[in-house]
């Protein structure tokens, strides 16, 4: 796995990969380079069997500002038309494969998270937020629509008419506000937030890792289907879940009354 990267911090621990947006100067807004680095990062955590949940985050004060618009206005400034859905496909495949990756992805937020960094945030599997935090759809401020998948999870993280409000006011939602309202999972406070992070993380590395992937795969399909298409596909998860040496163990732990030690596998 590599771990040097000109924007991004990598570490390791156990089956924890943190992963670290490193440009706070500009709050860990999103450069041409950085975006590339996180999709090789991520692309290389999910194919790395010794990585069994991935934390994303930001380094300094914030978990990031969304695009960095100093190149907007460079681009603005040389009269170039601008064909942006060009480039947001370098955000969709980041969205992609932390969607479709076989293990758990915990977006740790701190401080602000704005613009596309917000809804990468929201793509993760699971959000846990300092108390300090600070959620921004701010696309409409500079009068753009929300991209990076926040059309996509937003109306189904908190509702079709929340959604909408936090898409057009463009209004800062808290750290406890973003919990009561289902943005993140977990709110806690700020000196107890890394600590958090880390038991959440450790505890989900350290758990039936095929199932968790099975569950993720019948997550992002039944929120694009109907009934009948996801009771099969439930079926044929279930029918890969079942054959694990992880639900086996779990059925002996639960019969000998002793904590289960999953493997992954
Ligand atoms: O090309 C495509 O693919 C299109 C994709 C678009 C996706 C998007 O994300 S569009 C949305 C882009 N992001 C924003 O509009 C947010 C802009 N930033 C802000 O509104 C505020 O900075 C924050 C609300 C995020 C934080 O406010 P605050 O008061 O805590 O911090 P600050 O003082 O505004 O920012 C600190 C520094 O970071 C400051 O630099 P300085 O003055 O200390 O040298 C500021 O300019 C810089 N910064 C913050 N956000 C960005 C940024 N620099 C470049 N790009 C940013 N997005």
């Amino acid at each position: 796995m590599k771990t040097v990267y000109e924007t991004l911090l990598i570490s390791q621990d156990g089956g924890v990969l943190t992963i670290t947006m490193n440009r706070p100067d500009v709050l860990n807004a999103f450069n041409d380079v950085m975006l590339d680095e996180l999709y090789e990062a991520v692309e290389a955590a999910a194919s790395d069997e010794s990585v069994r949940c991935v934390v994303l985050t930001g380094a300094g004060r914030a978990f990031g500002a969304g695009q960095d618009l100093r190149g907007f206005a460079q681009v603005h400034a040389s009269g170039e038309p601008l064909k942006v859905s060009e480039h947001l496909h370098r955000y969709h495949r980041v969205v992609k494969t932390i969607r479709t990756m076989p293990k758990p992805v915990i977006a740790a937020v701190r401080g602000v998270a704005a613009g596309a960094s917000c809804n990468l945030a929201l793509a993760c599997d699971l959000r846990i937020a300092a108390d300090n935090a600070r959620f921004l759809e701010a696309f409409a401020r500079i009068g753009l629509i929300p991209d990076a998948g926040g059309g996509f999870f937003l109306p189904r993280l908190v509702g079709f008419g929340k959604a909408l409000e936090l898409a057009m006011l463009a209004e800062e939602v808290s750290g406890p506000e973003a919990e009561r309202i289902g943005l993140v999972n977990k709110c806690v406070p700020l000196d107890q937030f890394e600590q958090a992070t880390q038991a959440l993380a450790q505890r989900l590395a350290k758990g039936p890792t095929r199932a968790y992937g099975l569950i993720k795969e019948l997550m992002n399909s039944s929120i694009q289907s109907d009934l009948e298409t996801t009771l099969r596909l439930e079926g044929a998860l279930q029918d890969i879940a079942i054959e694990t040496a992880d639900h086996r163990e779990g059925v002996a732990a639960f019969l000998q009354k002793r904590p289960a030690n999953y493997t992954g596998h």
